[in-house]
Parts: C-alpha cells; structure tokens; sequence
C-alpha cells in the first residue's frame, strides 16, 4: 500500500508480528512505513491520507511529540494560555482530549469498535454535539480536530514526514522533546496500564523494543531529526519537558513569546500552578477515575501508578540496569548525540 505522503506499508507477518503480539496482548495488526520505519495499529491506513491532507489554518497550533514527552501537559499549558488565561472559561471542564485533539487516535482506538464502544466513550456526546452530521467510523477524533473551535490546538505523535508538506508554513507547531531514559519508562509503564497495548513482556524487552524501533511510532531518533532539521524555522518552538520541569516559569515565558498571547506574570504564575503535576493528576483522576477494568490493567496502576504516574525527571535510574543503560546510551550516541542534540537526564 502507498500513501499521500509518499511512504510505503506492509503489514507485519511471520515471526514479527507473532512475537508482537505476544508481547502486547492487545495488538493485532501493526503495519511498517518505509521510509522511516514508522510502525502502526494497521488502522493506520484508513487515516493516514486525510491527516496528511488535513486542511490546517493559520491559528492552529500542533502540539508534536513522540510518546510520553510531555504530551498531556503541553496540551493543558497551550490551551489554557490560549483560551484560559485567567482560569475562568467553564469550558476548562471538557475532556483535554476533546479540547485538545489527538488528530491521530482513531487508529489507536478503532478496529472493531461497535455502537456500543462508541456510546460508552465519554468523548462521543462531545462528537455527537460537534460533529452531528459526520459519522464517526469516519474518525472521531480526526473529525473533532477538524470541527474544533478556533483557535485549534491539536496533538500529534506523527513526525514531520507523515503530516502536510505545508504545515510549519500554515500554523505554529511545538516540539516537545524528553530524554530517552525517562521515556523508555514511562513508554513501559503506559504499555502495561493501558490494554490496548496489554504489554506483558519484562524491561529489558522493552528497552530492545525501543532501540530496535519496534514500538508503536517507531523510532524516536528520527522523530526528533526531523524536528531538529527544522529548528530554525520561525514557526516551530522546541521545548525540552527537564526544562520545563526545572522552570515551568521561565519555560512558559518563552513559550509566551512564540505564541503571542502577551500574559502577564501574574497569568503565568497562575498557569504554572494550575498545570502542576498535582494539580493535573487530580483533576485529571476525577474526570477519568481510571476504575475501568476494560481499558485499563487496574492491577498494575494500583501497584506503579495511573497514567499521571511521577511526572519526574531521572526516575530511570530507579529502573535501568547497567546493562540496560549501556545500550540505550549506545542508541542515543548513534540516533540523537550523533546529530546534536543533547538531553539532561536529571534535573
Ligand atoms: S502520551 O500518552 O504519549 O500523550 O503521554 P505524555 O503526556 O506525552 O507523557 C506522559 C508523561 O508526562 C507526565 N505528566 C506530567 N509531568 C509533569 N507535569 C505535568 N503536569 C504532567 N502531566 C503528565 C506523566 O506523568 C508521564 O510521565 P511519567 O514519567 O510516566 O510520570
């Protein structure tokens, strides 16, 4: 299969896709790019087309990431600054996933959904009000993204090359980049809480799974090539999450500046206690208590964590063995140092 963007796909066989599936219970079918080696749910081929073809306006900002970078927080940060600066739009109650659209989802959460799935789904009564005319196996969250009010703020973990040709042209985007260590275990621990993923396979696997670029999105390094590439455009910001978590307020300032919003220091200070990790993990529990055994492996939140799990920098070393370690500092020499970037691994 071809795509828009000029990427081929195959869909895994033989031994890869068994061991796949082995290791996360929750997969089925996972199909590979080339160039790029970027690997997806097969459902990724319904989307692929209309994401890359996405009509982007010039108020939008992309929020762009490779997996447990900062994601949830950087949505919350931008949104609130763009549409919340005091802390006093009631629309701050909708789900940050309907404010904020992960423009990409419906291939993580599609396949065989029935009415039913879709009437549970706390985002559908959203879907339904905004988009009453679309159908949803159309893309819900695709379509959310594209009915979305202005100004748009959506998330992505496509890189560059799987999104429109002309969209740093079109709209600000914000990178946001975490070291590899940290991400590794976050990745790990999100693959076992989350069903879809089902991962049941020990963190030395995972850490193969990573350095091989056989986890969902592929590999991180040429992620962030192709964002580093583009650096110096002046509509892409890159922000790393240890900055951001060792001066949320200098690092909102900045971000201030590229998006324009011109808040105060009182605005600022207020967003950096709002979006705190306490402060997030509590609202975000009580909107989604995490008590729903159909997604989630509540055994394993219970004993490591929810989805907010530490929020920390450097919680790797509690994990990484100094074998792990060695060969993960391997990859980042050959995938990320070898191209100039460079991560603190603490803060
Ligand atoms: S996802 O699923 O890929 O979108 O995940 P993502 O949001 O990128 O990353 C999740 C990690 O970010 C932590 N997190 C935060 N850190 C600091 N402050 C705030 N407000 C915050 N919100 C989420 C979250 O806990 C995950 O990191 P770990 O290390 O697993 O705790």
């Amino acid at each position: 299969m071809k795509f828009a963007s000029g990427h081929e796909g195959s869909l895994l066989a033989g031994a890869e896709i068994e061991k796949q599936r082995k290791d996360f219970e929750g997969y089925k079918d996972l199909v590979r790019l080339t160039p790029g080696r970027w690997l997806f749910p097969s459902a990724y081929t319904q989307y692929a087309d209309k994401i890359y073809n996405f009509e982007h306006k010039s108020s939008d900002v992309v929020i762009m990431t490779y997996p447990k970078c900062g994601t949830t927080w950087t949505q919350e940060i931008i949104w609130t600054m763009r549409n919340n600066p005091d802390l006093n739009n009631p629309k701050d109650q909708i789900p940050l996933m309907v404010r904020a659209p992960f423009i990409e989802a419906d291939m993580l959460v599609s396949g065989e959904q029935t009415e039913e799935d879709f009437a549970k789904n706390p985002v559908s009564q959203f879907f339904l009000k905004t988009c009453p005319d679309k159908n949803w196996r159309d893309g819900v969250y695709l379509q959310l993204s594209e009915t979305s009010e202005e100004p748009r703020t959506i998330k992505t973990h496509l890189p560059f090359s799987l999104l429109s040709p002309s969209l740093l042209d079109t709209c600000k985007v914000v990178y946001v980049a975490r070291n590899p260590k940290d991400v590794i275990v976050s990745y790990l621990h999100h693959s076992r809480i989350i069903k879809m993923h089902g991962y049941v396979g020990t963190f030395e696997d995972f850490v193969q799974y990573f350095v091989d670029d056989d986890l969902l999105y592929g590999p991180y390094g040429s992620h962030m090539k192709e964002a580093w590439e583009r650096r110096d455009h002046p509509n892409l910001y890159m922000m790393f999450y240890e900055d951001m978590k060792a001066d949320p307020y200098k690092a909102f300032k900045q971000l201030d500046v590229f998006l324009g919003t011109e808040l105060t220091e009182t605005q600022l200070q207020n967003i950096v206690k709002y979006t705190s990790f306490g402060e997030m993990k509590t609202r975000g529990e009580k909107q989604f208590p995490g008590d729903s055994s159909e997604h989630f492996n509540v055994d394993i939140m219970k004993k490591d964590g929810g989805f907010f799990r530490k929020g920390q920098s450097g919680d790797w070393k509690n994990k990484f063995t100094p074998e792990s370690e060695a060969k993960v500092d391997e990859w980042i020499r050959e995938n990320m140092t070898s191209f100039g970037v460079n991560f603190k691994y603490s803060i």
